[in-house]
């Protein structure tokens, strides 16, 4: 057996940089490169197999620096999640607090069903200098280490203690990378002495390694039952989820729902599979969904489920399908989500599955009447948007206006990013995607502090496209830093950053649940009352984001906002356009519930009230079985 000698780290290196996605016959690199804060645990491991991979060209891996651990997972995940799942980034992170700082990073990934590969630096597998700075003692045992918190977050876990396991662990996490069903966050531990110990490899596990992103194939007698179920619906509903778009299914699933008349409503995730003026189209679904939407999936008896998870926020905490016999078809290629509310499962990939449908009920349409009512659905609900788009609200503008102005003026490919705050519900229901691409909403983990380092990394899959952050202050604040990671990687993003001095979003649901928007606001705190209901507090994230290397454009109006949108569009470098939104909305007409539980007993009125108003809603609730 022919060998080379290298160590562990610089045999991890040359091992990422020989792997290959491929689907459709297109293959790309898997790892394309390494996202690293360095310290103690990785600066001489992983940090020397980088350098000398950069100086001696023996493995292609460019190493790019982050500014927080957190945010260089967000930019691999953002990154991954415009390349439909066939690439992503390793990240590198020093002993202790750097490794756990990705913990929450992995957990959205996770939870997004999104590669990543997290490579945390371990302590000594010698244990020779024990306890090491940054090492946590536990008296349940030696080799329990802080990266154990991984474990929960993670898909694959491994700590390679011995150089060999590498091989195994390394082909195990490439496996569960490249699978839809199982990948989300890969983490391979390194205790450090052993990233920098040498080992004779041998040299075919360096060979070029393509690893096959399949099209699982739908089963005949699945389809079968499907197509029985789905041929006596009278309103049939589809859901398109995440799975619709990393499927690339787009054009079936618009051709599908163009011949038999189904609507189409869509998850946070699905979003711009079907364009926002198709016929079918009726828009978000949910807890904060469409009227066109809401509506029919009130009355739907068959609903399709097209790669979707159905989080809460998609069944109105399972209250928006509102039909007592409503059945369930899930064309899901995870059997988790294919079985959920008591469905018919179609096990099998969106394209391939939506592909069967089709044959299988060629011919077959809704009634011209249901296509009539889904056509007036739409009508109500472009009036309740057009409203929201032109409240006219002053002094300062509505985010909703903002929000209109933005969609004008990008384009069809441009990508807007958000995650967290009040946007995404509005967005959910305002939004007009044409391009599954051009909505990135990460709403699985919802994590403030996503949007920045996402915005880098979409950009980074995609140069071509203009990528827009959506980030509120209070986002903002959270981490805005890989802004200046944007700026030193030459690379051209534009940050909405709304600044309205508080949650907007968890203020109005504190309010709604009898909570008054307690510690909802940034404010100083009030000598009177002792609550932070003082007043605004005297800051500057314009200056904040020009400090850290952005050119900033500020918008106190509508038309101010559309300028500076145009200026920010024309313009090379990062771009943040700063606006004042109203705090207090308005915000788009509810249409859904969300199930968050109010206080049973109170001292206060609001919550008592609110409670009623709770235990109504509660009553909608059910189980689909
Ligand atoms: C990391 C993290 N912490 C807390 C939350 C809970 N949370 C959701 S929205 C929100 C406030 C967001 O404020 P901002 O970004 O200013 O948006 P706004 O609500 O004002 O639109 C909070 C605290 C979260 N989603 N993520
Ligand atoms: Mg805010």
């Amino acid at each position: 057996m022919t060998t080379v000698r290298l160590t562990t780290a610089q045999a991890l290196v040359r091992f990422l940089a020989n792997q290959y996605s491929e689907r459709d016959g297109q293959e790309q690199r898997l790892i394309p490169g390494v996202w690293g804060i360095f310290g103690h645990g990785n600066v001489a491991g992983i940090g020397q197999a980088l350098l000398q991979a950069a100086v001696t060209q023996e493995a292609d891996l460019p190493y790019y620096l982050a500014r927080n651990e957190q945010g260089m997972v967000h930019a691999s995940v953002a990154y991954a999640k415009m390349r439909d799942r066939l690439a992503t980034f390793a990240c590198t992170a020093s002993t202790g607090p750097g490794s756990t700082n990705m913990i929450t990073g992995a957990a959205l990934a996770t939870t997004n069903r999104i590669p990543v590969l997290l490579l945390p630096s371990d302590m000594f597998a010698t244990r020779a200098a024990d306890p090491v700075l940054q090492q946590l003692e536990d008296t349940r045992g030696g080799d329990v280490t802080v990266n154990d918190a991984f474990r929960a977050v993670s898909k694959y876990f491994d700590r390679i203690s011995r150089p060999e396991q590498l091989i195994p662990a390394a082909l195990a996490a490439m496996r569960v990378l490249t699978d839809p069903v199982e990948t989300g966050a890969v983490t391979l531990a390194l205790p450090q002495d052993v990233q920098a110990e040498a080992y004779d490899w041998p040299v075919a596990f360096f060979r070029r390694r393509v690893w096959h992103v399949g099209r699982p194939v739908p089963e005949p007698a699945a389809v079968e039952r499907a197509v029985r179920l789905l041929r006596k619906a009278r309103k049939p509903l589809i859901v398109a989820g995440g799975g619709a778009v990393y499927s690339g299914a787009e054009t079936q699933l618009r051709a599908f729902a163009q011949a038999t008349g189904i609507p189409v409503a869509d998850t946070h995730a699905g979003k711009g599979a079907v364009p926002w003026d198709h016929p079918c189209a009726v828009g978000g679904i949910g807890s904060t969904g469409s009227y066109a939407a809401d509506e029919l999936a009130k009355e739907a008896d068959v609903v399709l489920g097209i790669g979707t998870r159905y989080s809460d926020f998609t069944t109105a905490s399972h209250t928006v399908f509102g039909n007592p016999d409503v059945a369930f078809v899930n064309l899901n290629v995870a059997r988790l989500d294919a079985v959920k509310h008591s469905a018919e499962p179609l096990v099998a990939d969106a394209r391939l599955g939506i592909e069967a449908l089709a044959r299988a009920l060629k011919g077959w349409e809704v009634d011209p009447q249901y296509r009539e009512r889904t056509r007036q659905l739409i009508g109500r609900t472009r009036e309740i948007e057009d409203a929201c788009f032109t409240v006219g609200h002053g002094p300062l503008p509505a985010q909703t206006e903002i929000l209109g102005a933005l969609n004008d003026v990008l384009g069809d490919r441009d990508v807007v990013i958000n995650a967290a705050g009040s946007m995404p519900g509005d967005l959910q229901q305002l939004w007009r995607a044409r391009d599954p691409k051009a909505y990135h909403v990460e709403y699985a983990y919802s994590c403030m502090g996503y949007e920045v380092a996402a915005g880098l990394g979409a950009k980074m899959a995609d140069p071509s496209r203009e990528v827009v952050v959506l980030v509120g202050d209070g986002s903002y604040l959270m981490m805005a830093q890989e802004i200046v990671t944007m700026v030193s990687e030459g690379l051209k993003v534009i940050v909405v950053l709304v600044q309205n001095h508080g949650f907007a979003s968890i203020g109005a649901l504190s309010e709604s649940l009898g909570s008054q928007r307690f510690g909802t606001n940034y404010r100083f705190r009030n000598g009177g009352s002792g609550l932070l209901d003082g007043d605004v507090l005297p800051v500057d994230l314009a200056a904040n984001a020009s400090s850290l290397g952005a050119d900033v454009l500020h918008a106190t109006s509508v038309d101010e906002f559309r300028t500076a949108m145009e200026k920010a569009k024309a313009a090379t470098r990062t771009t943040v356009v700063h606006v004042e939104t109203d705090l207090y909305g308005p915000n788009p007409p509810g249409h859904g519930w969300w199930d968050v539980p109010v206080s049973q007993t109170s001292a206060l009125e609001t919550t008592r009230t609110a409670h009623e108003t709770y235990a109504a809603h509660k009553q909608a609730q059910r189980h689909y079985l």
